[in-house]
């Protein structure tokens, strides 16, 4: 049988796996408290927990779809469940925004202290889930669990694991280190679309590529050790 793959976007190697990857390297995932809530405040009345047991409560939908990191690997053919971020919003989230505020951007952050900055339009993105369940399992350790954000058009560094806040914004928040060089040389792109090979902050795409590719090997081993939760 001949097997039609799908075309990956400008730049990506298809991976087998579906590796642990990020700033965490070889630290353990964090640990999850007994009762996980997602925080969500900002340019909200006031702040409130979301317990991510109720996101079983809330509509659910499966997305099928591969998973692209930066630096050039591609997962392909996930299975995730969880709720659509687009409901989470208009559920939970608008709301509770204050009157005079227009939402502009989401500040993702995990118990990790990772963080991500998404500007609301890609938020809402029909294929943006909350999700808490892979291949058909709760999420573990190595890919965010209990919740992580899932946006799959968008590179990997989006989608911050082990979500434990949501920052409502009304303009870009300002990075407190960007005005370090280091910060200018790493600056990662705002909307990150893989199709657009939006890699690089001011850089081209394709002009990164080699740099990322070359870090890509070194960085998949140093993430995916540790002990596993
Ligand atoms: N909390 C947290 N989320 C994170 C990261 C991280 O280090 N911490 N790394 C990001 C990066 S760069 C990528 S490519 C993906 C990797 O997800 P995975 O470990 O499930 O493959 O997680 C993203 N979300
Ligand atoms: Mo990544």
């Amino acid at each position: 049988m001949i097997e039609t793959q799908k075309p990956l976007p400008p730049g990506q190697r298809r991976i087998g796996t579906f590796p642990r990857f990020g700033t965490h390297m070889s630290r353990p995932a964090p640990a999850v408290p007994p009762d996980p809530t997602i925080e969500v405040c900002g340019a909200v009345g006031e702040r409130f927990h979301v317990p991510v047991v109720a996101l079983a409560t809330l509509p659910r939908r499966e997305v099928r779809a591969d998973f692209h990191c930066v630096a050039g690997w591609s997962a392909t053919d996930l299975l995730w469940e969880g709720v659509p971020f687009e409901s989470f919003f208009r559920q939970l989230i608008a709301p509770a925004v204050r009157d005079d505020a227009v939402v502009t951007h989401l500040v993702f952050r995990g118990i990790d202290g990772y963080q991500s900055t998404v500007m609301l339009e890609d938020a809402l993105a029909e294929d943006v889930l909350i999700a808490d369940r892979l291949s058909g399992r709760p999420l573990g350790g190595d890919h965010g669990a209990p919740a992580r954000l899932l946006s799959p058009a968008q590179y990997g560094y989006i989608s911050t694991k082990h979500l434990c806040r949501i920052e409502v914004h009304t303009s870009e928040p300002e990075d407190p280190d960007s005005a370090s060089i280091t910060a200018r040389l790493l600056k990662s792109h705002p909307r990150a679309r893989v199709w657009e090979e939006e890699r690089h902050g001011s850089l081209p795409g394709r002009l990164v590529r080699p740099f990322y590719r070359v870090l890509k090997v070194p960085l998949l081993h140093l993430s995916a050790r540790g002990p596993r939760r």
